[in-house]
């Protein structure tokens, strides 16, 4: 290849690179076991996207599902429920913090958290919501991250 021929195919994988993808897909799994040790998780516990992007919820293992927590999401959005051991993909458009969990391990505390938009407005609400403590427990730590985010932008 030539000289002229390099450089042209850096210019068309840089131009690749910094074409804006209308949306952007996330994913998060539902693990027995986290890469962390912690057993029964989503992840990312914590995400952070933009309005119109979408989350796939991947049974790598199976006996889970996701499910929005009453309560735990912004004014306006809609809930969503995923059924049992099966992917399901959501696609988010309303800003503001989404809580969510997997209905056989909610009390064992797995729970998520996701934030769309930059958008932290919801927080005070999701924090009143009422769960048992191991859920309790993590979500704090993902509220927190949300937080901090927040401070961030
Ligand atoms: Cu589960």
């Amino acid at each position: 290849m030539t000289r002229y021929g390099m450089v042209a195919l850096c210019i068309a994988g840089a131009i690749g690179i910094a074409t804006p993808a209308t949306a952007a897909d996330f994913q998060v799994k539902m693990l027995n076991k986290g890469s962390n040790g912690q057993m029964m998780v989503f992840e990312p516990a914590f995400l952070r996207i933009q309005p119109g992007d979408t989350v796939q919820f991947i049974p790598t293992d199976k006996g889970h599902d996701a499910e929005t927590i009453p309560g735990m999401l912004p004014a306006g959005a809609q809930p969503f429920k995923g059924k049992m051991s099966q992917e399901v993909t959501v696609t988010f458009k309303t800003p503001g913090l989404y809580g969510y969990r997997c209905i056989p391990h909610f009390g064992m505390g797995m729970v998520g958290l996701i934030e769309v938009g930059n958008n932290t407005s919801n927080l005070d609400a999701a924090k009143q919501v009422k769960m048992p403590p191991l859920p309790t427990k993590r979500m704090a730590t993902l509220f927190e991250q949300a937080s901090q985010q927040a401070a961030a932008h």
